[in-house]
């Protein structure tokens, strides 16, 4: 474990192979393909235009891999369901968090990338810059849902680029390889230094919050590039995070589920503000 926080604090990111056994990935694949199904039953139907003809279809009449192709990524899953929810604490992460982060962790974040063949990556940049906590320990945790391979668009990273402990400016991404997110520029790294992250399916990439890091498109003839993503900080630092908005950016972020040890602010309470979302077309945030 020592020499593993050492790799992290070096490095920036660390890939611990099968943390998560098949069946548990089985699983996590069929509860997407049931969220996914529901969300959709609440979209408006035209957001459905599947056919040439543009015939209006009702999500429930696709088949799974019709319905998933309008999905790129299902934000707060955690807050979908049950079992996504179960997935913050679960012991198989628990014992890393406590290594990495310190003994008292609270995730704040989830996300479900769905990715199917051929939809876009996300443009470099580092998630202090979406979630700032006020003692950089971001940490995000890149879980496997398939093999991810420089073909189907894995995680790249900088490696050492969360150093500086600087957050580089943002601006709209510049390719269309990239989903609408923003795209960090101006920083000193050069285009060789980035490394791909392939990783079998159940493995997970533990990554610093200053980490530069994107990923390509899907560029796979067929399939999914599936991964669930949670971001977890120590429990000491406030989380002056207003999730796009949502809350005033002054307060301290209290959306929040302990994983490990203690809460020092426990006499705050928690809330349940922040609203789950998806993300559907190739190029919307
Ligand atoms: O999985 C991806 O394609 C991007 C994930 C990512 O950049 C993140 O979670 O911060």
């Amino acid at each position: 474990m020592k020499a593993l926080r050492e790799d992290y604090l070096n490095n920036g990111f660390v890939v611990i192979p099968s943390v998560f056994t098949e069946s548990k990935i089985d699983e996590l694949i069929l509860e997407t393909v049931r969220l996914c199904r529901e969300q959709g039953s609440q979209l408006p139907k035209t957001h459905l235009l599947t056919n040439e003809t543009h015939s209006p279809k009702i999500y429930e009449e696709l088949s799974d891999d019709e319905l998933l192709t309008h999905f790129l990524a299902l934000h707060f899953p955690h807050k979908m369901s049950p079992l996504f929810r179960s997935m913050l604490d679960s012991a198989e992460l628990v014992q890393y968090l406590a290594e990495l982060i310190g003994p008292n962790v609270k995730c704040m974040q989830s996300m479900l990338f769905v990715k199917k063949s051929g939809k876009p990556g996300q443009a470099w940049h580092q998630d202090e810059h979406f979630i700032p906590t006020r003692d950089r320990s971001l940490t995000g945790v890149w879980i496997a849902l398939d093999d991810a391979t420089i073909e189907n668009g894995c995680l790249w990273v900088i490696p050492g680029s969360h150093h500086a402990g600087v957050l580089y400016p943002v601006r709209p991404p510049t390719s269309e390889e990239y989903d609408g997110a923003p795209e960090s520029f101006d920083y000193p790294h050069s285009p060789d230094e980035a490394v791909p992250v392939e990783v079998t399916r159940g493995s997970v990439v533990f990554f610093h919050g200053y980490l530069l890091h994107s990923s390509l498109k899907n560029r796979a003839e067929e399939g999914y590039r599936r991964a669930l993503v949670h971001h977890y900080m120590s429990a000491e630092s406030l989380l002056p995070w207003d999730c796009g908005g949502q809350i005033p950016v002054t307060r301290d972020n209290r959306d929040i589920m302990m994983v490990c040890g203690k809460d020092p602010y426990e006499w705050k309470g928690t809330e349940d503000v922040l609203k789950p979302y998806i993300r559907g077309e190739a190029r919307s945030a």
